[in-house]
């Protein structure tokens, strides 16, 4: 099962620790065939090495587009060993073996992710990169492929254990590895055709991504989770730097993107926090600590715990309000060294910072599971402004009402249906989230409300004199009735349904004012 090394070929584009291989293959008295750049790279490290135009006697051509296409290559890493035909065939040809192809690919996806024009992206389309590759990984009865520097420790390891020779069992796991990578590869240049052309929906949906940490369990403790990023990710949770704090589970990692995602709708001062991927208080207002004080006061009991986004760099008045708290975990684009040493003090707490806000308008696509297959859909980017609205009670909203509205539908959009959420002075004062029937989620939004103010000591529920807004159409009046008798005075909603008419005349009866949003926006 140990197959020794003689020859390799190594052809990379990450240039990262390959003194470090070339010195150990040397070490192992093994020929290194290499393409320009790389050869020069080893060259410079004082190992010997030949330019695989010598090796082939064909020059690099084209523009380096033909560089390793060449029979005496793929000859020398497909034929089988010990196969006299093979052998043979080789012998006549001067088709010497390859035992070792080690290659990283033109970086595709980082050059797509800076934003580089199309025909620079298409350069970066590696064509005998994937081909060294999968003829090594087909192969690898015979030959070693190594696809990333991560696994040049392993390659050297068992060089040096078995004398120059590599297990099967480490060729094997190396092959597996290789095609996952061409298959991610290719999986990210059919995405951004995809995306060039406007079509989201290809007729193979391929979910490119690279494994960017094996989390301790998934949902429960008896399941087992990953996460995997794609080089093409907008701003969150996949591309955050986390600053402090435990390492990430399953639950944080999806409970803040839906708070980050969410907070991105704002363009004021906005603070979110998320329970369960659901948000349980949002405001907005003239600073985070602010937003901060009033979403935390929609409902104090279930915060806690709980994750909070910001959509502004973090200062102290804000991080020293957040860690008076438990808080699993704060997400911003950014935070001043004032909020870091606040932050700091509490060492559980982790902090992520993006850098950057992403754009809520931005396409892409939302993917999910079901048994046997992938449900893909374009992202919710539907955001309904004030030229949207159509009254469609006697009484129009005013203008306070109508700012509290469109905060009310927004929230909407980011909570699991049925949703109701109530709001008032730029805040979320009551949301009901995740209910079977529209009129429970709307009982259920007053409820907390009323909690919350009698936790807080206050009189009356703060939907007194709300807005509400529903994720989606009243199918009968009883949920419009249900936020009267809370306290609402105004009230948004897609409309659509064949009992509109009784709907509004409820509206109406009560004297609130009511818009039609035209657009719904279920999420599940
Ligand atoms: O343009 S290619 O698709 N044509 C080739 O024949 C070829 N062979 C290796 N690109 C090719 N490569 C790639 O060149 C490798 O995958 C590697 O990423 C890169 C290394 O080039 P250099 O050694 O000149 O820096």
């Amino acid at each position: 099962d140990l197959m020794p090394i003689r020859r390799a070929l190594i052809s990379v584009s990450d240039k990262s620790e390959i003194e470090t291989l070339a010195r150990a293959l040397h070490g192992h008295d093994v020929t290194i065939l290499s393409t320009g750049g790389t050869a020069r790279a080893i060259e410079a490290a004082g190992v010997p090495v030949t330019e695989v135009s010598d090796h082939t006697g064909f020059p690099e051509m084209l523009d380096g587009r033909v560089k390793t296409l060449h029979p005496t290559i793929h000859g020398g890493i497909l034929g089988l060993r010990g196969h006299p035909e093979h052998e043979a065939a080789m012998h006549e040809h001067g088709i010497t073996p390859i035992d070792l192809v080690v290659v990283n690919l033109y970086p595709f996806e980082s050059t797509v992710a800076r934003g580089a024009d199309p025909s620079t992206c298409v350069e970066n389309i590696d064509i005998g990169g994937p081909a060294l590759i999968r003829a090594a990984a087909k192969n690898h009865g015979a030959v070693s492929v190594v696809t990333d520097p991560e696994d040049y420790s392993a390659l050297i390891a068992d060089l040096k254990e078995y004398d120059g020779q590599v297990t099967l069992g480490l060729r094997r796991h190396l092959a597996g590895l290789a095609f996952a990578r061409t298959a991610a590869y290719d999986a990210a240049i059919a995405r951004w055709f995809s995306e060039q052309s406007g079509d989201p929906f290809p007729r193979h949906m391929v979910a490119a991504g690279r494994l960017k940490q094996i989390l301790r369990y998934g949902e429960n403790p008896h399941q087992k989770a990953a996460f995997y990023v794609h080089g093409l990710a907008r701003p969150g949770v996949a591309s955050a730097r986390q600053v402090q704090g435990k390492e990430l589970s399953f639950n944080n990692l999806n409970d803040t993107d839906a708070a980050f995602e969410l907070v991105s709708e704002f363009s004021e001062p906005a603070v979110v926090i998320v329970k369960h991927a659901n948000p349980c208080g949002v405001a907005v207002g003239e600073t985070l600590a602010d937003a901060y004080q009033r979403a935390l006061a929609c409902d104090p009991v279930s915060a806690f715990g709980g994750i909070v986004a910001v959509n502004r760099a973090l200062d102290r008045d804000c991080a020293e309000s957040i860690t008076r708290i438990f808080t699993e975990v704060v997400i911003a684009p950014d935070a001043d060294d004032h909020a870091r040493a606040v932050f700091a003090a509490k060492k559980n707490l982790r902090l992520l910072i993006t850098g950057v806000m992403p754009d809520p308008e931005a396409p892409g696509l939302s993917v999910r599971s079901v048994a046997g297959g992938l449900l893909a859909q374009t992202r919710d980017t539907g955001r309904v402004t004030e030229a949207d609205l159509r009254v469609v009670t006697r009484r129009a909203p005013t203008d306070a009402e109508l700012s509290d509205l469109l905060l009310a539908f927004r929230v909407c959009k980011h909570v699991k249906s049925n949703a109701i959420v109530y709001a008032r002075n730029g805040a979320t004062v009551g949301i009901g989230a995740g209910q079977m029937s529209r009129v429970d989620s709307a009982r259920i939004a007053a409820r907390k409300a009323l909690d919350a103010a009698e936790a807080a000591g206050q009189e009356e529920p703060a939907t007194q004199g709300s807005v509400v807004a529903s994720d989606a159409f009243f199918p009968f009046s009883d949920g419009l009735t249900a936020a009267v008798e809370a306290g609402a005075t105004a009230v948004i909603q897609p409309g659509g349904s064949v009992r509109d008419e009784e709907v509004i005349a409820a509206a109406d009866e009560a004297g609130i004012a009511m818009v039609f949003t035209g657009m719904r926006h279920f999420r599940h």
